[in-house]
């Protein structure tokens, strides 16, 4: 069951169906007791709407803010080994890998947050952007995970890698994540051969492709969610994005007019192009 925000209000999509959600508040439906069992609720008492088409897909965000966990997969890990090690930070990568305390961070407020089919922006004083593909949690104010969506943590590879202190400027600007294209609403866990894909097209044409599934994923996001809850609260939830198994190459760079794609099955495909720059 997939639950969509729109220029129209919620919208449930329940076997190829599509119907409107009475409730429109999006805090309300994030605090819902039990978010499952009301949708399935109103797909069973409802006609399909027509007009789902129509509507603008809006992120799938409110008044909840956005956390990112860090050095996840092996493959992050090895990356920031490798950005950082002129500054002397590589041991924190590794260490923070092996602990039994993740990296978390704050990442957006809904103000930045990118939508499916807007723009996402690189910074004006970053020279090495990419973007990270990343499973991301929906949890509501008791800290459970009620639903997944696909996250892109946009992130300046060059001011992280000078000074690992510079994290907050390399991962938080406007337009610096971008969330949807909807939320798969379950609290089951992903099965560990979900693959996460990421396509990056320049011109029309495929400039770089990779892929990881959940398998990598050295942590449980049950665990990530339990560390960020700890002496914490959410009034309004929180979405908590897993980190990234997928770097492209350090000669990557994105460019304005770069199209991003980043597909999670079962939960669909977000897209999103870099804004000219200014
Ligand atoms: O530690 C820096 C950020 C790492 C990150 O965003 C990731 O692994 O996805
Ligand atoms: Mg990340």
């Amino acid at each position: 069951m997939k639950l969509y925000r729109t220029s129209n209000g919620p919208y449930l999509e329940k076997h190829g169906g599509f119907y409107r959600v009475p409730e429109t508040s999006w805090d309300a439906l994030v605090k819902h007791e039990d978010l499952h069992a009301y949708l399935s609720a109103v797909a069973e008492k409802s006609d399909p709407a027509e007009d789902f088409s129509s509507a603008q897909v809006l992120a799938p965000i409110a008044n909840q803010e956005v956390w990112a966990s860090g050095v996840t997969y092996y493959r992050s890990r090895s990356a920031r080994i490798e950005e950082s090690k002129d500054a002397g930070g590589g041991d924190f990568y590794d260490r923070v890998y092996s602990a039994e305390r993740p990296e978390l961070f704050f990442k957006a407020t809904a103000s930045r947050v990118a939508g499916p089919g807007s723009f996402v922006r690189i910074r004006s004083d970053a020279s090495w952007s990419v973007p990270e593909p990343e499973l991301t949690l929906l949890l509501n104010h008791r800290g459970q995970i009620i639903g997944y969506t696909v996250g892109n943590d946009m992130s300046s590879r060059d001011i992280e890698g000078e000074n690992p202190l510079y994290l907050p400027q390399a991962k938080v600007y406007d337009r610096s994540c971008a969330l949807g294209p909807c939320v798969l609403v379950s609290s089951e866990a992903l099965p560990s051969s979900t693959s996460i894909q990421l396509e990056i097209l320049r011109g029309g044409k495929t400039e770089f492709t990779g892929a990881t599934t959940l398998a990598e994923l050295k942590r449980k996001p049950a665990t990530l969610a339990e560390y960020l809850f700890r002496d914490n609260s959410f009034p309004n939830g929180a979405f908590l994005m897993t980190g990234t198994g997928i770097v492209p190459p350090d000669s990557f760079t994105l460019e304005p007019g770069d199209q991003i794609r980043i597909t999670i099955e079962p939960i669909g495909t977000l897209v999103n192009e870099v804004a000219p720059r200014g």
